[in-house]
């Protein structure tokens, strides 16, 4: 897939604060294979991974948390509960001692799916600036 063309495809997903493809894998209406979860946060493997190991990490109620961007005080535990379990799935997947969390804000970054997900990556030599 041409860089430029992927790029421009996220841009033109906006924030409508509509139902995402998450709520229907959160539902278990698609398939996706599921390797973590508890009472608030699911985490499952990305369908277009970028590293060996590539899991997106999302809450289970979105409760506005389109994108980090829309982040108000009342999210403050659901997004510190994200980060730790961000390293419970880190530990899990045997990426402890090397894994990034990113996270896409907004059409500039190219989120593309708007219901807030962490990225973590991991399983290969990581670069830095990232591309
Ligand atoms: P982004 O940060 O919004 O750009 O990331 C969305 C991710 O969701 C991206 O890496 C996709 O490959 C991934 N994804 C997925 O795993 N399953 C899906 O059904 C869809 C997107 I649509």
């Amino acid at each position: 897939v041409n860089e430029e063309a992927s790029a421009k495809a996220a841009a033109a997903s906006v924030d409508n604060g509509g139902p995402t493809i998450f709520d229907k894998i959160i539902a278990r209406e698609i398939p996706s294979t599921i390797i973590y979860e508890d009472d608030k946060v699911l985490a499952f493997r990305d369908i277009n991974p970028q590293a060996p190991v590539h899991v997106l990490l999302i809450p289970k109620f979105r409760d506005g948390l389109t994108q980090l961007g829309k982040a108000e005080s009342r999210h403050a535990e659901i997004l510190g509960h994200l980060l730790y379990a961000a390293k419970v799935v880190a530990e899990k997947e045997g990426i402890v001692d090397g894994f990034r969390v990113v996270i896409n804000n907004g059409p500039e970054a190219c989120q593309s799916v708007y219901h807030l997900h962490l990225h973590i990556l991991g399983g290969r030599q990581m670069k830095w600036p990232p591309g």
